[in-house]
């Protein structure tokens, strides 16, 4: 029942060679929600998950940056703010795109849906892309303390986050007029403020000026995004691997991040962002600060203590993770990113937690499952009550479960004895259970 309504919600969303996050929210491609959904894609239909994949990187500069949106020229100008026209810029292969990225958890992605459904000649193609990603956010972003910074809320995935307050209070604010487009379809008082957005637009703006290269008001070293490059260069170790090139480099990358991270954002058993210009670390409770779980190689005092601030502070045996530590100043079960649980942030801290502490992981699956079943496939939810709220039929939500049940399927096959299983006709082994990045 579950399942087939993530499917029917995947299918509904699907526009070509990508899926839109919600048909009127959000009704072009964007980049970290492609990358999700190619995971849950994978268990169904792996060629459209590669599909996805590659129509992303299909928009790829010159200088490897992914664009955190590619603009559908068929959907009007007007349809989401900021488009095209306030972007004002084009991929060498002629798409219209967003000059800033998101977190890059596509690696990863590529190397689930190749599990999924093995396909080197895939992973040759896509592997030099990936690389390029991971070494424009080198080149352009990474400070003399070996982490990388972004450079706009948007960049975070988690736009209207309580940590980027402080940082966004030095950001001048420009005139907004009556541009925005979210309103009409979710409710404001679930969706940033115009000062919020004034901001937002002022800092994209500036940065457009620049030809999309000079940093502005707002520099961040996020969690979240560096524990995104870290487990990305994790993924390209296998990935190289399959392609018979050298994996050296990206674990030792990955080890170099995982260090940088816990010396400069570690603080008090959660990893905090810091800001760039100030110094300082913005001690928000944000839950990007639980994501560095996902690293392979983090010390186990750090994942210990991680994982015991999952459980306390965030009361994770709930079911579903609070974007915000309940406890924390501004908690607002229903305001965006200040409160609600997202499925995607829930998933990546729920697969973290199944490789340093399963017995924590297990109430998250569960979780995950009711939240859709009681609220359907929303674009976030109330931690508590577990009532949906944002956009309906939204597309990670639904691609993530699916990924839940299918290795709630994998799971149970492994503790029968891992033997194959017959499923619909087609043989699934077992053979990789314990060998995923995203354990
Ligand atoms: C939200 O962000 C966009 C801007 O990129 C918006 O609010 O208009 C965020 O939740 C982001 O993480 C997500 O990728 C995007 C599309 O689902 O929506």
């Amino acid at each position: 029942m579950i399942r087939r309504d993530a499917v029917r919600v995947l299918v509904a969303n699907w526009d070509a060679d990508h899926t839109v996050p919600s048909r009127r929210l959000y009704p072009h491609q964007w980049s970290w929600d492609s990358a999700f959904v190619a995971i849950g894609n994978a268990h169904w239909a792996p060629r459209r998950a590669r599909t996805e994949l590659l129509a992303l990187f299909g928009a790829q500069w010159r200088d490897g940056r992914v664009p955190h949106i590619v603009f559908n020229p068929a959907v009007p100008e007007g349809a989401y703010f900021p488009g095209p026209a306030f972007w004002g810029v084009r991929a060498p292969a002629g798409a219209a795109t967003s000059g800033i990225v998101q977190p890059p958890v596509h690696a990863p992605a590529a190397w689930r849906v190749h599990l999924a459904d093995p396909d080197p000649a895939f992973l040759r193609r896509i592997y030099p892309r990936l690389v390029a990603q991971q070494e424009f956010l080198r080149a352009a972003r990474r400070s003399a303390r070996g982490l990388v910074s972004i450079v706009h809320p948007w960049e975070s995935g988690m736009d209207n986050s309580p940590a980027w307050d402080e940082p966004l209070a030095a950001v001048p604010p420009a005139p907004l007029g009556a541009r925005r487009r979210d309103l009409a379809h979710v409710s404001a008082d679930e969706r940033p403020t115009d000062a919020d957005y004034e901001r937002y637009i002022s800092l994209a703006a500036a940065y457009r000026d620049t030809g999309y290269r000079r940093a502005g008001a707002f520099q961040v070293e996020d969690p979240l995004f560096n524990a995104a490059y870290g487990t990305a260069e994790t993924a390209l170790a296998k990935i190289a691997g399959v392609c018979g090139l050298d994996p050296e480099p990206h674990r030792r990358e990955a080890a170099a991040v995982t260090r940088a991270m816990v010396e400069h954002l570690y603080a008090d058993g959660l990893f905090h962002a810091r800001d760039v210009l100030t110094g300082r670390l913005l001690r928000s409770g944000s839950a990007a600060g639980l994501t560095p779980l996902l690293l392979p190689g983090l010390p186990a005092e750090v994942a210990a203590e991680l994982a015991a601030t999952a459980a306390d502070r965030f009361e994770i045996k709930r079911g579903l993770l609070p974007s915000l530590a309940p406890g924390a100043p501004g908690f607002d079960v229903a305001r965006y990113w200040r409160g609600p649980s997202w499925i995607n942030l829930t998933w990546l801290v729920w697969r973290g937690l199944r490789r340093y502490r399963p017995d924590l992981a297990a109430p998250l699956a569960d979780g995950m499952v009711r939240a859709v079943t009681q609220a359907g496939m929303r674009e976030y939810f109330d931690p508590f009550a577990f009532t949906g709220h944002g956009s309906h039929d939204f597309s990670w939500s639904a691609a993530l479960v699916l990924d839940v049940l299918a290795q709630d399927r994998l799971d149970r096959l492994a503790a029968s004895g891992g033997q194959v299983a017959q499923q619909g006709g087609r043989q699934a082994e077992v053979h990789h259970v314990g060998d995923h990045v995203f354990a």
